[in-house]
């Protein structure tokens, strides 16, 4: 018995509620204008970036071999500018004639393998040992000096200071296989006059 009043309270707030919600017309809920779509944003980004760069000079046959120059100080005051591409398995231009004095190499990357160019005064054959190894004691001999080896799509430079004579440029960087690219035919002849 004492239920009804209660059922009828609730079933008149039922009908209260709904008419709340049928006598809404919506009038004051939308106000999309032409000002809408016009927003104006501002977006701050915090961003910290931490990087840790290990390079060792070592890695030859890694593609990831950064640049380093050689004598980058010596670059502004450079005579000539010589460009070379190197490629896999070759120097472009491989045969280059420069005038004595500071000569800067520009040298790009467009293989993809690592690559250096090193230069063996007096010119002639890169000297192997026995083992088909290069010679590394002969070359230090002859006074060879390089531009260490860095990967593709890189340009580095190297700037020397060179005396008039013949030089054979090279690359000793081994290919999957072990052999020098000096082997496959990269090489190529300085003449400074
Ligand atoms: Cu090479």
């Amino acid at each position: 018995m004492a239920l009804r009043p209660l059922i009828s309270l609730a079933l008149a707030l039922a009908l209260a509620l709904t008419a709340c919600a049928g006598a809404d017309d919506g009038a004051d809920v939308r106000e999309i204008g032409p000002t809408d779509g016009t927003g104006t944003g501002t977006a701050t980004g915090t961003g910290t970036g931490t990087g840790t760069g290990t390079g060792t000079g070592t890695a030859p046959a890694g593609t990831e071999a950064a640049c380093n120059p050689v004598n980058p100080d010596l670059e502004d005051r450079a005579t000539s500018t010589v460009a070379l591409s190197a490629q896999d398995y070759r120097y472009d231009p491989a045969e280059v004639e420069v005038a004595a004095g500071t000569i800067t190499f520009e040298v790009a990357n467009d293989g993809t393998e690592p690559h250096e160019l090193a230069f063996l005064p007096g010119g002639g054959e890169v000297p192997f040992t026995a083992d088909d190894e290069p010679d590394e004691e002969a070359l230090e001999e002859a006074g060879a000096f390089e531009l260490e080896a860095f990967g593709p799509g890189q340009t580095c430079s190297a700037t020397y200071e060179l005396e008039p004579g013949t030089y054979t440029m090279f690359c000793l960087v081994e290919n999957a296989e072990g052999v020098t690219h000096y082997q496959l035919g990269m090489e190529g002849t300085l003449v400074v006059s």
